[in-house]
């Protein structure tokens, strides 16, 4: 369709203006209420099943290129933009990023909607609307400060649908109004939706930082998403954020049944809800209690909702698994009270083994075990993870319900993750290989046979060149830095946690400062870019941003090291941040304690763009290794039987490795001089003590090899033809990556949608 005629009209009727007369917020909106129309005129798929995605996050990132490419129309808006002296990209930076997510898991459930809908399955999301989203980061003096993060436009994504559900509290019962955001599919004619649920009066944002009356459930249940597992507050909240969410989201699904003139002793045949990770999990109960009013007996609603719901686990973290005393659940909706307590007595029934109780003998309810007896599939998101699932963490279940045990390892769309993000890098694919991969990205492998074309490894490694200058010019542009686009990019972007081990990459980066200040200098310059948000209450998490930024204000005012060395941390790391760091990278930092990470999927996303792993064996990268050889990706590092191993005998002591030659030195510049003079003493002082003491996730284990395994990437660098092939060899690898082959797994062994 040729679309400069509606927005010619709607720039007229809404600004009195021609779009060439327009600033880019104006055509922004335009463009906005235009794809709205566009998506809002397509119908939904149709299917005997249907799929409700619980989340508690959905991290969304932009929407508007997005839609435009699973509208078809992006090239052409790209064009009539440039046409009237703008470009999407500059339209774009109008729009702000809905931030309704912590990290992996939240923008995994947002890569799955966009899947859903590209393969033309019945599938919609469900989730909450949290105004302020995740904080917004700031740094001062070195650290990490919050502020709330408002995201939502009078005139944005968000579709009013007039549908509303009661929820009960033990208080009372608040309204859950239903906001609707649309996902059309890519090369489909239809759309999905992501159903919103919000309070109706939500309170105003706060005046200073992200604090709030956490005991004012009425107006602040949706004002924050809670931030990550490490948060000691407001758990009280969490728990009544999820029955909101889940028992709205239980009420829509059986309305939908009911139009669609479904008994609801039939739901299984025509219901599948996956749950993401324990934070939905409460739907299982409240869909049973919600069946029971229907008249259904407790027999049957158990079957329809144990064959309805199917559980991911995302986290082999044992303090991340939500374990809820019962006391906070009678507070909150006293009705599902009655229903645990027969789920857990049919449980114990069969099965008395204490390890899989659902409520333990101090009345805290293991909502990832309720999950797991009152679910048809259980799920890991890689196979090392899966099979740390089955093998210990969740081995008694494992043993006793086998079948309900898979893998689906996790996947990203394509669409966001390179044809948006890096359109050049996509046209060069579509002159090598045809641009039949992008709907079958499995079509990448044609790649392959230009290893040995020197014309296309150039271009490859020009287009590498252009990213890093744009992202050097979004630095500049937010941050007042200037780096070098010819140096090494080096990236390690995720949350900040011990087990990523960030404290690790610092590690390096201080012995790369001692070797430049003796006078050894690096084959080529280097620049270390890290992006990271610390949850609010992440004491250890918040001290590695503070030792990282000042690490990076010793060597920015070093005129010896400033020119071999950098260190960057981009303020507020978002997917936004993520779209332009990625295409940019060098060097992808994958560097989890092996067995910790349960998958990882921005180590996918470097790969899609070109990028090598620098990575030890754990969650993906271990099939990201398998799939592209041993040339083609730096790994080191204990592996995670070994790993296991020293957890399970008490056999890690840091103090022995500290005392190596090639690892105090570095330790020890935690608190050196220099660093004191611009850090705070105590947080120093105190990771210094904690790793030469603790070091929990063993960062001084692997730290020699993982000097030397990075020292070798940096040489290896040097050779731009021999980098360049095995950066093309990642390409071509990537599309098994594909969230589309997610899905298609997911929709052929769990949902069965038809
Ligand atoms: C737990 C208890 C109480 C409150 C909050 C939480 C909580 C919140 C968020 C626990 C976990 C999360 C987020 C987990 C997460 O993002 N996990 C990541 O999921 C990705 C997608 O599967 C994986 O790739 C990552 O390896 C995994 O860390």
């Amino acid at each position: 369709m040729d679309i400069q005629l509606p927005l010619q009209r709607l720039t007229r009727a809404k600004y009195g203006l021609e779009p060439n007369q327009c600033d880019a917020g104006q055509l922004y909106h335009a463009l906005l209420q235009f794809t709205q129309e566009q998506a809002a005129g397509r119908p939904a798929p149709e299917g005997e099943r249907k799929l409700y995605y619980f989340s508690a996050e959905f991290l969304l990132g932009k929407l508007l290129s997005n839609n435009l490419l699973a509208l078809g129309l992006y090239d052409q808006a790209d064009e009539l933009l440039r046409q009237w002296g703008h470009s999407l990209a500059e339209v774009e930076q109008a729009e702000p990023e809905p931030s309704l997510g912590n990290g992996g898991l939240g923008r995994l459930a947002a890569c799955f909607l966009d899947s859903i809908a590209a393969l033309g399955l019945p599938g919609d999301g469900v989730g909450l609307n949290y105004h302020y989203g995740l904080f917004r980061q700031v740094f001062s003096d070195n650290q990490q400060r919050e502020l709330p993060n408002p995201w939502i436009e009078p005139d944005g994504w968000l579709i009013p649908t007039g549908v509303r559900f009661p929820v009960r509290f033990g208080f009372g019962t608040l309204d859950a109004v239903l906001w609707d955001i649309a996902v059309p599919g890519a090369h489909t004619g239809i759309a999905n939706r992501l159903h919103l649920f919000d309070v109706e009066h939500p309170a105003p944002a706060p005046q200073q930082g992200i604090g709030f009356d956490k005991r004012d459930i009425a107006h602040c249940l949706t004002s924050f998403l809670y931030p990550d597992d490490s948060d000691e507050d407001g758990r009280l909240l969490r728990v009544y954020q999820q029955y909101f969410m889940v028992s709205a989201g239980a009420q829509l699904i059986l309305k939908e049944l009911d139009e669609r003139g479904v008994d609801p002793r039939q739901l299984c045949q025509h219901v599948a809800i996956q749950i993401n990770d324990t934070h939905p999990s409460m739907v299982i109960p409240e869909l049973t209690r919600l069946l029971l009013e229907r008249g259904l007996s407790m027999d049957e609603a158990l079957h329809q909702v144990a064959h309805a719901c199917a559980y991911t686990n995302h986290t082999i973290l044992a303090e991340a698994l939500e374990k809820w005393p019962m006391s906070y659940l009678r507070t909150v909706a006293p009705q599902l009270e009655p229903i645990l307590r027969e789920m857990d007595r049919r449980a114990k029934q069969v099965l008395p083994d204490p390890r899989l109780a659902i409520i333990g003998p101090d009345d805290t309810v293991h909502m990832a075990h309720l999950d797991i007896h009152y679910s048809y599939s259980v799920n890991g998101v890689a196979a090392l993870h899966t099979q740390i699932l089955c093998q210990s963490e969740l081995k008694p279940f494992a043993d006793v319900y086998p079948y309900k045990f898979n893998n689906k390892t996790n996947g990203i769309t394509l669409r966001r993750w390179l044809e948006a993000c890096n359109p050049q890098l996509a046209g060069l694919i579509d002159q090598c290989a045809g641009p039949q991969w992008r709907t079958d990205p499995a079509r990448l492998e044609a790649l392959l046979s230009f290893t040995g074309d020197g014309q296309v490894l150039r271009r490859l490694l020009e287009i590498k060149r252009e990213n890093k200058l744009a992202l050097c010019q979004a630095v500049e542009r937010e941050q007042g830095v200037r780096l070098d686009p010819d140096s090494l990019f080096d990236i390690q972007v995720k949350r900040l946690h011990e087990y990523k081990r960030q404290q690790m990459n610092a590690l390096y980066v201080i012995r790369k400062y001692l070797e430049i200040k003796s006078g050894q200098l690096p084959p080529r310059p280097i620049t270390v870019i890290f992006g990271a948000k610390a949850a609010p209450a992440y004491v250890m998490a918040k001290r590695i941003i503070h030792l990282i930024l000042c690490l990076s204000q010793l060597i920015e005012a070093d005129p010896q090291v400033r020119p071999w060395l950098r260190v960057v941390m981009v303020a507020n790391y978002n997917v936004t941040w993520a779209q332009q760091l990625i295409p940019a990278c060098d060097l992808s930092e994958q560097i989890s304690l092996a067995s910790k990470e349960a998958s990882g999927t921005s180590n996918m996303k470097f790969m899609a763009n070109g990028a090598l792993t620098l990575g030890t064996l754990d969650g993906a990268n271990v099939e990201i290794a398998q799939l592209v050889g041993g040339e083609n990706i730096y790994t080191f590092g204990a592996h995670s039987d070994q790993v296991i191993g020293l957890y399970a005998h008490n056999g890690y002591h840091p103090w022995d490795y500290y005392q190596r030659d090639g690892v105090r030195p570095l330790v020890d510049f935690l608190v050196s001089p220099q660093l004191l003079a611009l850090g705070n003493e105590d947080d120093l002082r105190a990771l210094w003590e904690d790793m030469k003491g603790k070091d929990y996730f063993m960062a001084l284990l692997d730290v020699e090899d993982y000097i030397a395994t990075r020292d070798r990437a940096v040489l290896d660098y040097g050779n731009r033809s021999a980098w360049a092939r095995k950066a093309l060899v990642n390409i071509a690898k990537s599309g098994y990556f594909s969230s589309d082959r997610t899905i298609q797994q997911y929709n052929q062994d769990i949902w069965r949608l038809g």
